[in-house]
């Protein structure tokens, strides 16, 4: 599709991670001057910059203690504590918070029927291995909240994460009201995944039952695989252009959503004709997307690392316009399934069929030009 001559340029981890803490806390604080933000922002940086080697950063998140309501220091100011976050690039292998053992909350029959009907969509837990999601079941407890119950206090640090088993909770950054959960989905994640001061506030609009994990288990069980993951994906799903509307939020949901899938050369991936089930990002390596013509199959178009295709069929639900062969060497991808698809980009379809548009232009220029030889 379009050929981006900005990815070759390779962009360190550390300065992603620097910009995206920036760019939370300028979203969360919404500050009237942003060169004054950025200023003030990065000499704070500099000044609690932590010596080099010093390894202290789980130290200040046992110290941590929820701010209380009405706590006047805006989130920024509140992070100096946690140092690491903001200097440097996170390393979750690096943090020792996972020692100890973790709780289990016995649960009837029914309640655990119930939370596991609640996760199976909860697309963080997709990587756990069968008993590390045992114990993410075991570890989780019942909160059953009341309309106009705060849940989530922007600011304040991280104590639970939730995943919503039925209710309608609102979600706000300073005072204003952005997006909606009802019914399904999760929340809290961010403040134990970044170890950052809580990026929003979530009331409930109506009574509602909430899974929740503490903070402690969280990053035990979940911390590594699910921040590796996002960090897997960062440099994937910004290179691929259409994705650039997206909000930094919303890829770190697409990146949990992601499988990898690998083919080696010659494979086939998908078969002209067949029913869809999702579509694939490449991360390494070209495909050769094919269409069928008299017993053959002709070649009309090649793809390489930070494309995408198999988006055709989801978004029109027709079968599969063409086949794709893995070519010259291992071809490593990410795939994405339907449901999540919907879920996820369903709101970018006006700009997936943008490229549509351009497949019919060049299918009705080649039967032009068949016609005229
Ligand atoms: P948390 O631990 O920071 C508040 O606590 C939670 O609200 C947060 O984790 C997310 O789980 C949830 N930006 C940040 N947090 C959000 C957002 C969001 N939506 C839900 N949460 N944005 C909305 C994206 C549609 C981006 C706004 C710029
Ligand atoms: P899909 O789900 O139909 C095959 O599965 C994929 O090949 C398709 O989604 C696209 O992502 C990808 N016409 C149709 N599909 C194409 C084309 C294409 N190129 C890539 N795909 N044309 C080539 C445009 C450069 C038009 C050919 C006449």
């Amino acid at each position: 599709m379009s050929s981006d001559s900005s990815r070759r340029i390779q962009v360190p981890d550390e300065l992603k991670e620097v910009l995206l803490q920036f760019s939370i806390s300028y979203l969360v604080e919404q500050p009237p001057d942003l060169i004054d933000f950025a200023a003030e922002y990065f000499n704070k940086l500099q000044a609690n910059r932590p010596v080099i080697g010093s390894t202290d950063n789980t130290a200040d998140d046992n110290q941590s203690v929820n701010s209380q309501e009405g706590d006047a220091e805006p989130p920024a100011v509140q992070s100096t504590r946690r140092k690491s976050v903001f200097a440097e690039a996170y390393d979750p292998e690096a943090d020792d918070d996972d020692e100890g053992a973790t709780a289990i909350f016995p649960k009837t029959d029914e309640q655990r029927a119930r939370l596991i009907e609640s996760v199976k969509n909860v697309l963080l837990f997709r990587s756990l291995e069968k008993e590390q999601m045992n114990q993410v079941l075991d570890a989780m407890f019942e909160r059953k909240v009341q309309p106009g119950d705060f849940i989530i206090r922007q600011g304040d640090d991280g104590d639970n994460f939730y995943v919503i088993e039925s209710g309608i909770y609102k979600v706000y950054i300073n005072d204003k009201h952005i997006s909606t959960y009802t019914h399904t989905g999760l929340f809290g994640e961010l403040a134990l995944l970044y170890n950052m001061p809580r990026a929003a506030t979530v009331q409930a609009e109506t009574v509602g039952l909430l899974w929740a994990m503490d903070r402690q288990t969280f990053r035990r069980i979940l911390l590594k695989s699910a921040f590796k993951k996002r960090k897997m994906y960062e440099e994937l799903l910004n290179s691929v252009p259409m994705l650039k509307a997206l909000q930094n939020y919303e890829r770190m949901n697409l990146a949990d959503a992601l499988v990898t899938k690998t083919y080696e050369n010659g494979e086939r991936i998908i078969k002209q004709g067949d029913a869809a089930d999702g579509m694939y990002f490449i991360e390494e390596g070209t495909v050769s997307v094919r269409m069928d013509q008299d017993n053959d199959e002709i070649e009309i178009s090649q793809l390489g690392k930070g494309q995408y295709f198999g988006e055709l069929a989801l978004v029109t639900h027709r079968p599969r316009a063409a086949s794709v062969y893995a070519t010259g060497g291992v071809v490593k991808l990410a795939f994405l399934d339907t449901d999540a698809f919907e879920r996820i980009l369903g709101f970018l379809t006006d700009v997936l069929k943008r490229n549509i548009l351009m497949y019919e232009q060049m299918f009705t220029e080649m039967a032009r030009r068949n016609t005229n030889l």
